[in-house]
């Protein structure tokens, strides 16, 4: 099939798909009777505990959401773009400054640091596209530790989080080109002439997790969209699709779905950090930054079905799957053979100095999912599931190697098929981005869920569905609202950490931490006081702070408790402060006390039988 009749077949089936059996209203009794013994196999009794854990992202929420698998309930949320009063996050000094000028983000996908290509447990990136920034979320307590950014030279980091194999980066693509440096006008007119695009390298500090800008690469203004990292035979490299070849600089809905084709971007990470290395950066917006037209070997252009989405490393590392949006197919490109071109220089022409590969003689494949497909995950036993945002299905299929039969009609090599209610953007497959993805479940992460709750009015909920890849068919077990809006996500096994619950007292290297009553007190200079105050079942020590109209007042707080849920807030009425201390912990609050009066401060975490009476005044003199 040419591209052009794909497409008509594309457009015709997309009305046919309004019909489907996809679209069966909820309630039906086929819908409920199947729903009994799935339930069964999702059901995590009292007392019991989840196998896995799911962190998907919460969108614009800017917050990670935990849930735990199979049960599919929401058991946590991880404040990260955006303040978050049930644990303080955003209120103390330390996460204030982290969060800077921004009270929300726009958080896409999350991505587990790994070693040797599996998770180990420590780390998850996740990304804010909206203003450009990466967060790094310490999984030994679930907190946010670090949010770096804006980066410099970048707009719209929605190509990422990918990690590397043994998280050497966490590697970024932007959505956005924009004129360069930061903060330049130009007339968006002129766009293909005066816009770029990046792909960074933030490099993460093996011991702290630390993220930093280490590189990057200078991009024609293609949008670039989802990315992966390689493995295996593809390690060492990174993939990202995009969309926009056209260089359209508005009107993207017509402008940049012209061409048949977009570009892939092939990128040698290794090769980016040796250029590097060797000095061929030009310090831009202080990154040292590489014109691949300049330096050969970093970045090279695969040609891919128009308009695609994902781009998927399989576990092996070797096969790589695009997905056009526009197009009923997924693109299997063979990396080896890729990796053969670049060696023999076989380019097809290049586009601002970068070399584009042959589209046909790279090809392993068009394998016909079905309509719209977005992203894929594997199960690591040879089979590709694909999302189909236009059918509202998930595609299973078997990935090459493919016998001469299966080549003739590469119908033959898709498995199975399953809706979902409906419209599903990503899915996930735990581990399937690592060498040994785990299979056993897949959850859709539907975009739209159109009735499939009670009615909560225009705002409707979103949903999620689990579903069981186990057999040679999936099975749907179980649908859940999950909080919007969800976009990727990530499963890890749960006996893969083991969180603290309890900062140890000896860790607290906080220098204004108090242990005991006689280690509290106050203490003004000048206008400034300072409140070192301990809270402890059931009281804050001292529990009056005297201030003056105009005072700035700063209370370092601890939590002496070393015992496990034990845990305080100190919310300060009309005074919009709200702070929460886990057990071990020390957090600084800094405010101005502007108003004269009373103001009582109360325990804001229910912590025992007197936790009502922990409370006290902040009483501020004229
Ligand atoms: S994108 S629905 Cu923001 Cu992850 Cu594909
Ligand atoms: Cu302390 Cu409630």
């Amino acid at each position: 099939m040419s591209p052009r009749t794909r497409l008509l077949s594309a457009g015709a089936l997309l009305t046919a798909t309004l019909l489907t059996p996809a679209c069966r209203p909820p309630g039906s009794r086929a819908a409920a009777a199947s729903a009994t013994s799935p339930a069964a196999s999702t059901y995590v009794a009292p007392g019991a505990k989840d196998q896995f854990y799911l962190f998907y992202s919460g969108g614009h929420s800017g917050q990670v959401y935990v849930a735990g698998l199979p049960s599919m309930r929401h058991i946590a949320t991880i404040p990260v773009f955006a303040r978050y009063p049930a644990t303080g996050y955003g209120y103390d000094e330390e996460s204030r400054k982290m969060l800077g000028e921004f009270t929300w983000g726009d958080m896409h996908h999350p991505g587990l640091s790994q070693t040797d290509g599996r998770y180990d447990g420590r780390w998850l990136f996740v990304n804010d596209n909206a203003n450009n920034r990466v967060a790094r979320i310490d999984l030994r307590d679930f907190k946010t530790r670090q949010i770096l950014g804006p980066i410099p030279n970048s707009s719209g980091t929605h190509g990422s989080s990918f990690v590397t194999e043994n998280t050497e980066y966490v590697l970024v693509a932007t959505r956005f080109s924009i004129p360069l440096p930061k903060g330049r006008y130009a007339d968006p007119q002129r766009y293909e002439a005066e816009f770029s695009g990046m792909v960074s390298g933030l490099a993460v500090d093996p011991k702290s997790g630390t993220l930093s800008v280490g590189w990057q690469i200078l991009t024609p203004p293609f949008n670039w969209d989802l990315g992966s990292t390689g493995k295996g035979p593809s390690s060492g490299w990174a993939f990202w699709t995009s969309y926009n070849s056209e260089m359209a600089g508005t009107g993207l809905e017509a402008n940049a779905t012209r061409l048949d084709r977009d570009y892939a971007a092939i990128v040698n990470w290794r090769a980016a950090e040796q250029a590097i290395k060797d000095g061929k950066g030009t310090l831009t917006g202080g990154v040292p930054m590489i014109d691949p037209a300049k330096v050969p070997g970093v970045m090279y252009f695969l040609p891919v079905p128009k308009s695609p989405h994902g781009i998927d490393t399989d576990p092996s590392g070797r096969w790589i799957v695009a997905s056009g949006k526009l197009q009923p197919v997924a693109s299997v490109f063979d990396f080896e053979k890729i990796r053969q071109a670049i060696d023999r220089h076989e380019f097809t022409g290049n586009v601002r100095g970068v070399p584009v590969l042959n589209y046909e003689a790279l090809l392993e494949g068009d394998v016909p999912v079905g309509l719209g497909p977005l992203h894929t995950q594997y199960d690591g036993k040879g089979n590709a599931y694909t999302s189909l945002f236009v059918e509202s299905a998930v595609a299973k299929w078997r990935l090459p190697p493919w016998s001469p039969e299966d080549r003739k009609d590469l119908n033959k090599v898709v498995l199975d098929k399953i809706p979902v209610h409906y419209n599903i953007g990503h899915l996930v497959i735990g581990g399937s981005d690592t060498r040994e993805p785990y299979g056993q479940y897949l959850v859709a992460m539907n975009k739209l869920s159109k009735g499939r709750h009670v009615s909560v009015g225009p705002s409707q909920p979103e949903s999620s569905e689990l579903i069981d890849i186990t057999g040679s068919k999936m099975g749907l077990l179980a649908e859940a609202f999950t909080e919007p809006e969800p976009h990727f996500a990530q499963i890890l096994k749960a006996d893969r950490i083991t969180p603290i619950e309890v900062y140890p007292k000896g860790e607290n290297h906080d220098a204004d931490a108090v242990w005991s009553a006689d280690q509290t007190g106050i203490t003004r200079t000048g206008n400034k006081v300072v409140v070192k105050m301990m809270a402890i079942r059931s009281k804050f020590v001292p529990d009056v702070i005297e201030a003056h109209a105009g005072d700035e007042i700063t209370i370092h707080l601890t939590n002496v408790e070393q015992t496990t849920d034990m845990i305080h807030g100190l919310g300060i009425v009309e005074h919009d402060m709200n702070v929460v201390v886990d057990p071990g912990e020390t957090k600084t609050v800094r405010f101005k006390a502007n108003k004269t009066g009373v103001y009582p401060f109360y325990c804001t975490n229910f912590c025992s039988a007197l936790h009502q009476e922990m409370q006290g005044y902040l009483a501020v003199k004229p």
